[in-house]
């Protein structure tokens, strides 16, 4: 048994001991009560789910097992020379709860590089494909694709006992995680580079090596890449992403099924589709104004406009948070740190001044502050990455360390097949005829 899954078995049956322990003491405890706003208002704040890997708090943001994002990019290892976290180390830290050492992370990279050969048929596949088909279909199907691979349908096959449940989808997710960024970058290349592949670089971390067969060659791209894949991993459990893939695999649909559902979910522009929204606004609003270095007075004119016509400003507000986003303020302070004096980055900072008040001023948005996705279209723009219906796919390949992370621990645990209560309109009318009248 490999280091990382041997310490994943000692954590995991601790756990379930004492998850098994809590439930048997505390089961009829109630942590929440449902409203009828939540009920239509997309099940905002209800507490209806255990998820291990990370909890976001409205004021704070994302913390990774306790970690905050500044606190991160101290401690989790660097590439040599490097000073951005790597994401093999926020991975490590999602499964087993400890912040890895330099040697384990090596080991990790390796173990990935090792697992990280794409079934052919997935290419075959994607070949079949129209060329401007959205390369969110694309990844969605090569994951599905490769499930031929699964380590737990076959297992499963075969008869394999529930205690093993765990052990075959932390195959299948150090597997799959290994393969992605050669499938990601595979179809950004058949996409947009003529089919000109890039083999990988065997020598290089996981996101350096997505960003070297990506073709963007600039040293402080890699680094971008590892900041990009660690900060795009997880947001606890409920976000669409996670929560789809959680929801998927409760049914005992193996990783494969599990993370496209979950990629189906990020496909959204309310989600993370919502990277390529931004960056396709931007420019347009260049466009109309006729610059490329609008006044905040343009581009509060644009913005105003843009909320004439119907629309939401992308990369603005949040489900949860209700201040600027940590992933937002990480990637201005990579920005401020290797860019100096961008245009485009100029603008998304100009829009950080301008955007927050006309939205306060709607009365109605309950977070003004910019969101992930306000600034990375920005900084991939700088590196010359400006094919914007790509971006998602890149938050994608981060976003399936946490959800397959967190997968395992759902097996682990045991969790069973989700299946929340629906009830209809005529059910809601009957529910308040019977309740006392007020006053
Ligand atoms: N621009 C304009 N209006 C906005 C807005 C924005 N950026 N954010 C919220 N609103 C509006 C909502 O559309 C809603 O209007 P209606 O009542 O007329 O339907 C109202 O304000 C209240 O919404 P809310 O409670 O503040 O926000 P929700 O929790 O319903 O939605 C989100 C959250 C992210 C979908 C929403 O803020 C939004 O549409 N933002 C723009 C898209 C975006 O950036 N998404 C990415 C989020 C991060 C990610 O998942 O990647």
């Amino acid at each position: 048994m490999d280091p990382l899954k041997l310490k994943f078995k000692e954590k995991a049956e601790a756990l379930f001991h004492e998850t098994r322990a809590l439930l048997k003491e505390h089961s009829a405890k109630k942590v929440d009560e449902v409203t009828i706003k939540q009920m239509y208002g997309g099940m905002r704040g209800v507490k209806s789910m255990v998820w291990e890997t990370s909890q976001l708090d409205a004021q704070e943001g994302i913390r990774f097992r306790g970690y905050s994002i500044p606190e991160l990019k101290k401690l989790l290892p660097k590439a040599p020379g490097g000073k951005e976290p790597l994401p093999e180390g926020l991975f490590y830290l999602m499964l087993v709860g400890e912040v890895p050492t330099q040697k384990e992370v090596n080991w990790l990279s390796g173990e990935w590089q090792r697992r990280s050969n794409v079934p052919r048929h997935t290419f075959a596949m994607l070949e079949k494909m129209p060329l401007d088909t959205h390369p969110m279909t694309q990844f969605s199907m090569a994951i599905l694709s490769m499930q031929t691979e699964s380590v737990f349908s076959q297992r499963y096959s075969e008869g394999m006992s529930k205690s093993e449940y765990w052990d075959a989808t932390y195959e299948d997710t150090m597997n799959l995680i290994a393969r992605l960024p050669r499938v990601a970058a595979y179809i950004y290349r058949r996409t947009y580079k003529n089919g000109n592949h890039i083999e990988p670089d065997i020598s290089l971390d996981w996101g350096a090596n997505f960003a070297h067969m990506l073709g963007i060659e600039h040293p402080d791209f890699k680094s971008l890449m590892r900041l990009y894949l660690t900060i795009h991993a997880d947001h606890e459990g409920g976000n669409a992403s996670a929560h789809s893939t959680h929801l998927v695999g409760s049914t005992l649909s193996d990783a494969y099924f599990s993370l496209s559902g979950g990629m189906n979910a990020l496909a959204g522009p309310l989600h993370g589709l919502a990277n390529q929204e931004v960056i396709k606004w931007v420019f347009k609003m260049l466009d109309v104004l006729g610059t490329r270095k609008p006044s905040k007075a343009q581009i509060s004119e644009y913005v105003q406009k843009t909320l004439d016509a119907g629309k939401v400003i992308p990369g603005y507000g949040h489900a949860v948070l209700r201040q600027p986003d940590p992933r937002f303020t990480a990637q201005r302070k990579f920005a401020e740190e290797y860019i100096k004096d961008s245009d485009i980055i100029n603008v998304v900072w100009k829009a950080f001044d301008v955007v927050p008040p006309i939205l306060q001023g709607l009365g109605k948005v309950k977070n003004p502050w910019p969101n992930v996705d306000a600034h990375s279209g920005a900084l991939l723009v700088h590196y010359g990455l400006t094919d914007f219906s790509f971006y998602t796919v890149l938050f994608g390949v981060s976003r399936a360390m946490g959800v397959l992370a967190q997968l395992c621990w759902s097996r682990a645990l045991g969790f069973p097949l989700e299946r929340p209560k629906s009830v209809t309109s005529k059910w809601v009318n009957e529910f308040l005829a019977q309740q006392p009248v007020e006053g």
